[in-house]
């Protein structure tokens, strides 16, 4: 049994759901409805044009999939299955074997949930889905259980957002957690036992309420699930499957506490679309309800200089490396209003100020102000 399951035994987890949570349709996410006009027309003529940064292009395959690498994972996201199927004599073991294997493809956090209702889109929705005819179609997944995947982003490159270069991560991140989902869905396949991997083509299920339901952390004020060691700096990535595995268990890491007395992702936030106040009970849970199409459109603000934006994690007082002393300061988190308004304020004197003075050296051809207007051809480049 692992640390994370520990703690889910020893404390009760906070309250969250409160009563019958409805299935969301996926036609009403932000970037299907920024692609499909329902943000105005400005904001749709920008998210669907193609990118002038090249790393968005090789990331994304909305516009050009032919040198998207992701386009190669969609088509094994799901298949056929080994018809030698290895017997589950014990879900326990094969659980703790599951999350050795998804850690071997490169999780940084692995855990197991019941799949429920309210995991998975009622209708499908993303711009894919509209290619290939499929556009409002019901769905449905019979799996059991999910396996949820966090991968590390990294910390340097994030602390320049909104620009290419916190981008550029985030892409990679969507592209490395496909493919430790899409390995792991095939392995279980190669058991004899279905599997599927949802990532951000391919995806029919909400991931941050399943990863809170598998123990990997907590939601945020944010709307971002944050973790014991990296705060909410993580992409995530979900596997359904029917292999019998033992599941793990929501946990209180104390960040409900935190977010309740912090305030920083929610005043440092560029589109002001983050609750500032307490949390509301909407659609049967109670969270700080956000204002997201107020997000997406301040992505769509100057695609010159950026395509997204991920500040709300930069900025968290929890997303700092993964260092013993990070660990040992969250650790701190669930011993009390004092030892978190001390940690707030250390956060205060030392990380605000590193954090705003980042000017920064840059990376690659980009820095913090990169813009394609400074390119003749239209597009970043490398003036080599
Ligand atoms: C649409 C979408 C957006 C929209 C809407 C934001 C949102 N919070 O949903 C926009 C474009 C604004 C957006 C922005 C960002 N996103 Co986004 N986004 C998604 C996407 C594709 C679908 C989510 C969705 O359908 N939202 C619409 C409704 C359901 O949102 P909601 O009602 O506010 O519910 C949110 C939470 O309350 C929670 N939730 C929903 N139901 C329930 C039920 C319970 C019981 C609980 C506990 C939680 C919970 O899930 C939702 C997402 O957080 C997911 C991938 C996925 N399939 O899950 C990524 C995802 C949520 N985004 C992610 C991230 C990191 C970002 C950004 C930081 C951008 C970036 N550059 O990385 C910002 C952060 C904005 C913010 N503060 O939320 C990550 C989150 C990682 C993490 N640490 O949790 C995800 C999981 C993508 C991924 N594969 O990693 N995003
Ligand atoms: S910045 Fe503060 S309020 Fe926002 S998610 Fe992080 S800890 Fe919570
Ligand atoms: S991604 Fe940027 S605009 Fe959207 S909520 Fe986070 S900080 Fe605000």
């Amino acid at each position: 049994m692992d640390a994370r399951v520990r703690v889910a035994h020893a404390e009760q987890p906070k309250a969250q759901v409160i009563g019958f949570i409805p299935r969301f349709d996926q036609r009403e996410q932000q970037h299907t409805k920024a692609a499909v006009g329902a943000l105005g027309e400005t904001v749709q003529k920008r998210w669907t044009s193609e990118s002038v940064d090249p790393f968005r292009r090789v990331f994304y395959p909305e516009n050009r999939p032919f040198n998207s690498p992701l386009r190669s994972l969609l088509a094994v996201a799901d298949g056929p299955l080994n018809p030698k199927k290895v017997p589950v004599k014990d879900p326990a073991k094969m659980a703790a074997h599951i999350k050795e294997v998804a850690k071997f493809f490169g999780a940084h956090l692995v855990g197991v949930c019941e799949l429920q209702p309210h995991h998975v889109y009622s209708h499908r929705g993303l711009r894919i889905d509209a290619r290939k005819g499929r556009w409002g179609e019901p769905i449905e997944i019979a799996h059991k259980y999910a396996i949820s995947i966090a991968h590390e982003m990294n910390y340097e490159r994030l602390r320049y957002s909104p620009s290419f270069i916190d981008g550029a991560e985030v892409g990679f991140g969507y592209l490395v957690s496909a493919t430790i989902a899409t390995s792991l869905a095939c392995y279980i396949r190669e058991l004899g036992h279905p599997a599927m991997a949802h990532f951000h083509v391919s995806e029919r299920v909400l991931h941050v309420p399943i990863a809170v339901a598998a123990g990997l952390g907590e939601l945020g004020r944010n709307n971002c699930l944050i973790v014991k060691d990296i705060g909410p700096r993580l992409r995530l990535a979900t596997v359904t499957t029917d292999l019998p595995l033992a599941v793990d268990h929501p946990i209180d890491l104390g960040v409900q506490a935190l977010c309740s007395e912090c305030n920083k992702c929610a005043a440092l936030c560029p589109s002001q679309c983050l609750a500032k106040g307490e949390k509301q009970v909407e659609r049967g849970y109670a969270h700080w309800v956000a204002d997201n199409d107020k997000c997406i459109t301040y992505w769509n603000a100057n695609r010159d200089r950026w395509n997204d934006c991920a500040r709300c994690i930069t900025v968290c007082p929890l997303n700092k490396p993964n260092r013993w002393w990070h660990r040992f300061a969250m650790s701190l988190i669930t011993k009390g209003r004092l030892a978190r308004k001390l940690l707030l304020k250390i956060d205060e004197m030392f990380w605000d100020k590193r954090f705003h003075l980042h000017g920064g050296k840059g990376w690659l051809m980009y820095d913090r102000t990169t813009s394609a207007k400074k390119f003749p051809e239209g597009q970043i480049h490398p003036n080599a």
